[in-house]
């Protein structure tokens, strides 16, 4: 069996998606996802020009000797436009493997540990009221894990908070929006925003909420004690993690539990931070981090620690990361909570997929392989529109993390 063509499609059905199709010579077809958000065009280059030339003529059922060609054969690791392109060949391969075998992923992997996927939702609202009743809009809708984030008084473009209720897009302009961030306000704020969501609306939902890098690690850890009484399922990227051992001071002064990692590539951005019981959930993803073989290996270690999946699953992941996640998310015994962004009817419609949501669940449907196509007539009507992630300054001028 022969890989004969493999070709990258753009399309922008409200935000810019970057598919891989490859072609066998037995008529069997895979797709896998490498978009990049604000960065697609590199991810694009890297695939025609460095990764397809060498694809054609592999056996596409050797989808371990493609990874550690596509990793160790590039001699540059690492990095998220290489393991973007890696993800992408990765999941096609395992979409071809499954339609061969007529089984789905799930079942490649080993079989369903679970019958439905555990998602969480984003709420956000401009204000405390607003964010509030966007938490009771998501409840009314079926979830039961809603990531509550909201406008911060005081602050310009709080991150997170979307333009209408339902979909929230940050990648907005041909150079990034600059946003403004004052960490006392959040400190201040933050607690007030989950007492109210608790006096709303009881216990029985699971909150969660991002903090997207912000903080120092001293003030994550007066964060994070702070929410203590607001039992939060976790407090996400609470500070930036290059520097792994930073989560040691963190963790020392909260029980308050702690998720990282939709922006690491591989393992080694998490091997301290899972062996050292730094955190209780891993954000990496499949299409960030080399596709479903280098998550497995990321999944079986973290499991050694108790340390459970939580995937990113941003809007910027296309359908097919949804669907591929879905397959991996039912398979992985320490799975513990899969993201959830809707996206838009257009995207749906480009990327025809088996997958529905019920009173807080994913079901990914009877599939074979992982179940996403691209219907691409439709694709080509949405050309790429360049866009960019927003930038943050301090109040006084100095760079800080979006
Ligand atoms: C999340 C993320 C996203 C990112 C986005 C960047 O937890 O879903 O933080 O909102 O900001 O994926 O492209
Ligand atoms: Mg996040």
């Amino acid at each position: 069996m022969k890989i004969t063509a493999a070709r990258v499609i753009v399309t922008c059905p409200g935000r810019n998606f970057v598919t891989l199709k490859i072609e066998t010579d037995q008529g069997v077809y895979g797709i896998g996802d490498a978009t990049l958000n604000g960065r697609e065009l590199s991810v694009v280059a890297y695939l025609e020009e460095h990764v397809i030339p060498a694809l054609i003529g592999k056996d596409p059922r050797r989808i371990e000797d493609a990874w550690q060609y596509f990793y160790r054969g590039a001699y540059w690791r690492r990095g998220p436009v290489t393991m973007r392109a890696i993800a992408a060949v990765d999941v096609a391969l395992w979409d071809i493997k499954g339609k061969m075998a007529g089984m789905s992923i799930t079942d490649l992997l080993g079989g369903a540990s679970r019958d439905s996927v555990l998602v969480y939702g984003h709420a956000n609202g401009a204000d405390l009221e607003g964010t509030i009743d966007a938490v009771g809009q998501y409840i009314d809708l079926g979830y039961t894990a809603i990531r509550a984030q909201s406008g911060i008084p005081g602050i310009k473009l709080a991150y997170g908070v979307g333009r209408g209720t339902l979909h929230y897009e940050p990648a907005d302009a041909t150079l990034p929006t600059e946003t403004v961030w004052n960490t006392s306000k959040y400190l201040d704020y933050c607690p007030k925003l989950f007492d109210a969501l608790r006096s709303n609306y009881g216990n029985d939902h699971e909150l969660l909420h991002d903090g997207h890098h912000r903080l120092t690690p001293n003030e994550a850890a007066q964060l994070g004690k702070n929410l203590e009484p607001y039992r939060l399922f976790w407090l996400e990227d609470i500070t930036p993690a290059e520097n792994q051992e930073a989560f040691r001071h963190i963790r020392q002064h909260t029980t308050t539990p702690l998720a990282v990692g939709e922006i690491f590539n591989t393992i080694w951005d998490a091997k301290d931070l899972i062996q050292n019981q730094l955190i209780d959930y891993i954000r990496m993803t499949i299409v960030g981090s080399g596709g479903i073989t280098h998550l497995r290996r990321v999944a079986d270690f973290a499991a050694l620690w108790q340390v459970r999946t939580g995937s990113h699953g941003a809007t910027d992941l296309s359908p097919v990361t949804m669907g591929a996640a879905l397959q991996f998310d039912m398979w992985v015994p320490n799975f513990g909570i899969q993201e959830y962004m809707r996206h838009t009817e257009e995207t749906d419609a480009v990327f025809p997929h088996a997958y529905s949501f019920d009173k807080g669940r994913l079901h990914p449907g009877a599939v074979v392989g992982h179940g996403v196509d691209i219907d691409e007539a439709l694709a080509a009507r949405y050309p790429y529109k360049p866009a960019q992630l927003p930038v943050a300054r301090l109040e006084d001028g100095t760079m800080w993390n979006w």
